[in-house]
């Protein structure tokens, strides 16, 4: 197993910065644990048997947007030492960018097979970090379960490494469950093969600076009755507090009632 340690705010924001990633253990509790991988199946499958059909549908085996599959998912993203690290990273009005559940199937991987980033190159500006992703581990995240591969330091290339290149710098990175791995989305990695006979469920998250848009369009998609339970939190990384208006008279209305509220950095 690779070396997985609780670091230390300035370490993990030193290790982010130069290797691009880094481990922190225990994020979740054995609890967290159980009810997230009891739920995984029927989350997997109701999106299968919703998209399936449909020929643009490229998701097979990722739940999406988790965030309105179960309270527990956003227990999880409101975790204090999850926000803490990324707080210290993003500082205090990133917002959730997307909240899905990468898992590999038996004998299989996922569409994050291929050498990727979660952020188009072109995107990158160096030294800066605009998207902090994070994948928690509730299945054992084994090589023989397909642990992903990330390549150190690869956060500032803007062209994908060759396949020999990458798997010979690359580190399969183990995790046990409920570890997290936060990256820099724009790292070069690939998910692994599961070559046993269990699914591999995690848990992936991508924070992103409050002024960029987010996948989709969250605060259009809560239910009014959800909204109503929604904690500060909650609300601030489901995006609600840098909504666009869509009218003037949406526009000139009393600060706190603004769609876009000041100071989102
Ligand atoms: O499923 C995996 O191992 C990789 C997930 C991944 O590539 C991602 O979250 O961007």
């Amino acid at each position: 197993m690779s070396k997985a340690t609780c670091l230390t705010e300035s370490s993990a924001t030193n290790e982010i910065r130069t290797k691009g990633y880094f481990v922190e253990k225990n994020l979740l509790n054995s609890d967290e644990i159980k009810t997230i991988e009891s739920l995984m199946p029927n989350l997997i499958e109701e999106d299968i048997t919703r998209f399936g059909s449909n020929k643009y549908y490229s998701d097979h085996g990722i739940a999406i947007n988790l965030m309105f599959r179960g309270d527990i998912f956003r227990q999880v993203m409101t975790k204090p030492k999850l926000i803490e690290v990324v707080d210290s990273i993003m500082g205090e009005t990133s917002i959730l960018n997307a909240y899905n559940a990468p898992s590999t199937p038996p004998g299989g991987s996922n569409s994050a097979k291929v050498i990727h980033t979660d952020c188009p190159p072109e995107r990158v500006i160096p030294g800066f970090i605009t998207n902090l992703n994070l994948v928690i581990a509730i299945s054992p995240f084994t090589k023989d379960k397909g642990a992903t591969f990330y390549y150190p330091g690869s956060q500032e290339m803007l062209s994908a490494p060759s396949e020999d290149d990458f798997y010979r710098q690359a580190e399969q990175v183990e995790l046990e469950p409920g570890d997290a791995i936060f990256f820099n989305a724009h790292i070069w990695h690939a998910a692994g093969v599961n070559q046993t006979e269990k699914t591999r469920y995690g848990l992936g998250m991508n924070f992103i600076k409050s002024y960029m848009r987010q996948r989709f369009d969250f605060p259009r998609m809560t239910s009014p009755e959800l909204e109503k339970r929604l904690t500060a939190l909650e609300r601030r990384l489901l995006g609600f507090n840098v909504r666009v208006p869509a009218s003037l008279e949406e526009f000139y209305v009393e600060p706190e009632k603004r769609l876009y509220l000041a100071k989102q950095g």
